[in-house]
């Protein structure tokens, strides 16, 4: 296993749409990509990771939101559908905006349709924290980011002030 590199806004790269996973691409090369995107998450401190966020442009995702940190969870090609479109809003963050938080406002409750790791096709309701992260995740394959649902104003300030620190690490 090994640790990936995760993208930071505003890295034009974490605005590539993620490509469908076919079939025959979830093999041994697929899984082993998944593994070092959970040991990344976790090595990050992460609840949930795409792959877009580590330059890898397809359909896939990880996420763990319990407390224990032991209950991985792997979505491949995942497509919601909203059960509940009462809005929840929830103070996001995003390992691709460290350091920012802000208050989103999201669908409660949804249905996702995935395929497992070994290709198959599983359904799974979430609500809660659990759809958020979801919903959140899947906006990274649509090269979408949290930071998109604000004022403009806040995101120039969270781009200016994350082009600082990247300035600031470099020499
Ligand atoms: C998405 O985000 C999410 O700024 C996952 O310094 C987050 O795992 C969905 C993180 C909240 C719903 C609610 C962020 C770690 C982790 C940071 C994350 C940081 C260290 C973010
Ligand atoms: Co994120």
């Amino acid at each position: 296993m090994s640790l990936l590199t995760i993208l930071e806004y505003p890295d034009l790269r974490l605005r590539k749409r993620a490509a469908v996973v076919q079939m025959q691409e979830i093999n041994d090369s697929l899984r082993s990509t998944l593994d070092d995107m959970l040991e990344t998450m976790y090595a990050a401190n992460g609840i949930g990771l795409a792959a877009t966020q580590v330059d890898f442009h397809k359909r896939l995702l990880v996420l763990d939101v319990t407390e224990t940190k032991d209950a991985p969870l792997v979505f491949i090609n995942p497509e919601i559908t909203v059960l509940d479109p009462e809005p929840m809003g929830y103070e996001e963050g995003c390992l691709s905006v460290p350091g920012f938080y802000d208050l989103v406002t999201r669908a409660r409750r949804i249905l996702v349709k995935a395929l497992d790791r070994n290709g198959l096709a599983f359904e799974q309701e979430a609500e809660g924290l659990l759809a958020v992260c979801l919903q959140h995740e899947v906006d990274h394959l649509d090269g979408k980011l949290f930071v998109d649902y604000l004022s403009i104003l806040k995101r120039q300030r969270i781009k200016h002030k994350l082009l600082k620190d990247k300035k600031q690490t470099a020499d």
